[in-house]
């Protein structure tokens, strides 16, 4: 559909950027706060590249003030950040730390004092380790109680003044890379057991929804999924049905889940012929169906194309790119389902993302058709190295490029009929990539932070910054100004 005219966007357009705390904050062992699953996966060799971690990561904790001052000073008009478990239970329940629950409430506080709406995220994967030893963590259904008693302990201290909510942050990513990529904590393999945790991460969140209803009745509540809308590589029928398979797997999965309490019926009778389909237990499913969301959140930064596997095809064994070195990341797949493949119209990031803003209006009107939900773009955003010039300077001109392109697909989908309620730019500051380091760099504003050598943590505002803050005041209208 080619639009002579865009509509412009909604004058309530939630502008915004988004961080987490574990790749911000640092000060893991602070005021009281527990240890995660992170900060212990993170001291395993050869887990992270080049052995970094979120010790200090850019030290949000201690200079909130300072980055919130720049985010006002830019004009944003909503901060998405996430709260870590372990600094308001050290031990994931049980009593609560109140110098966490402090900080939070400084930020928080903080950001309404220069006009912009927090959108609280309640996980963004930092899992107290505690629970993990204890009963394995998502592994144990006892898991749903306590994320549920951490939920409404937010709900009661934050309620008051955060409208907007984000329960789970990609869960499609934090139980693959835990449980069957093994590349997040706690580093296991196995597909069963994958889809129970999974199973119990949709029961937790659909019982977070339901006590958020009690607490918060006038908020939006509504989990983030990393979406990457599947494309055929071809024409051919058996590689159409190779990108529906995986549109079903690795979306319809989840996000069926959300909005209808119910799993696909392919991928689940596939799953009960492999015997990994997961255990189900009478109530679950009115669970789900009670803990309905106002808003798909949803991550984008890339579409996947499919072609057919035959049956003794490439598996989901594949090396991917953490280095940064373009070219490196190996195609993957399930036998007898789908094998991903190179999208030769499309050009990729030195992290071998593909560039694809077409990709985000297509994703966005297939979970509109499918779901007939508002959409909250919780993370979009361009990894990239940064040069910090001698003059001070950090010309981020492909960065621009690629926002302002997302942009424009977001207002083509706006025209199109979608209901889109902002647009969160991953990343407000320069942060800790999960698995690679700090030279990925996401923000607007760069940090002085490296995995060796000088670091000082000083703040830059790149040349994205300044231009964001136009597309802001002028809310879009500013989009082709470079
Ligand atoms: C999303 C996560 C974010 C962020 C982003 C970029 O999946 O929700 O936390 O890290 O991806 O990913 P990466 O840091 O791997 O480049």
């Amino acid at each position: 559909m080619l639009h002579e005219k865009l509509k412009p966007f909604p004058k309530s357009f939630l502008w915004g950027a988004a961080s987490a705390a574990y790749q911000v904050e640092g000060a893991w062992n602070a005021d009281g706060k527990g240890v995660s699953n992170w900060d212990e996966f993170v001291r395993i060799p050869g887990k992270t590249f080049k052995g970094t971690t979120g010790d200090v990561a850019v030290d949000h904790y201690h200079r909130y003030k300072e980055d919130v001052k720049l985010m006002a000073e830019m004009g944003l008009k909503t901060y998405r950040f996430s709260v870590a478990w372990t600094r308001i239970f050290p031990n994931g329940k049980g009593e609560v730390n109140q110098q966490g629950i402090d900080f939070y409430n400084n930020l928080i506080n903080e950001l309404i004092k220069h006009h912009i709406e927090p959108i609280l995220t309640i996980y963004h994967w930092d899992l107290p380790q505690t629970l993990q030893d204890e009963y394995g963590g998502w592994e144990s259904r006892q898991i749903v109680k306590d994320f549920t008693n951490y939920c409404i302990t937010l709900y009661k201290a934050f309620g008051d003044r955060v409208k907007y909510w984000v329960s789970l942050n990609e869960q499609n990513v934090f139980t693959r890379l835990g449980y069957q990529s093994a590349m997040h904590p706690p580093g296991i393999k196995d597909d069963k057991l994958f889809y129970q945790v999974n199973h119990h991460a949709s029961l937790a969140n659909a019982s977070a929804i339901k006590e958020f209803r009690k607490y918060v009745p006038n908020g939006k509540i509504g989990p983030s999924f990393a979406y990457s809308p599947a494309y055929p590589a071809t024409s051919k029928p058996e590689d159409v049905l190779a990108a529906e398979n995986a549109e079903e797997l690795t979306s319809h999965w989840w996000m069926d889940v959300f909005a209808w309490g119910t799993y696909p019926i392919a991928t689940w009778n596939y799953l009960e012929r492999k015997g990994i389909a997961p255990q189900v237990e009478e109530g679950d499913f009115d669970l789900l169906k009670e803990g309905k969301p106002d808003f798909m959140g949803v991550n984008y930064y890339q579409t996947t194309t499919y072609e057919k596997n035959p049956i003794d095809g490439v598996t989901s064994e594949g090396r991917f790119n953490t280095t940064g070195e373009k070219g490196t990341t190996e195609d993957t797949g399930i036998p007898g389902l789908y094998k991903t493949v190179t999208n030769e119209n499309l050009s990729t990031t030195n992290w071998d993302w593909n560039i694809d803003p077409k990709g985000l209006r297509i994703g966005l009107r297939r979970i509109t058709n499918r779901y007939k939900l508002p959409i909250l773009i919780s993370e979009n955003g361009l990894g990239e190295y940064d040069i910090l010039e001698d003059d001070g300077s950090i010309n981020d001109d492909y960065r621009i490029r690629y926002i302002q392109s997302h942009i424009k697909a977001i207002q083509e989908a706006l025209t199109d009929g979608v209901e889109v309620i902002g647009y969160c730019v991953w990343s407000f500051t320069d942060l800790l990539s999960w698995l690679n380091g700090y030279q990925k760099r996401y923000g607007f504003v760069y940090v002085n932070q490296h995995e060796e050598g000088e670091h000082d943590l000083r703040r830059i505002k790149k040349k994205s910054f300044y231009w964001y803050k136009d597309v802001i005041e002028s809310n879009g209208e500013g989009l082709e100004k470079e």
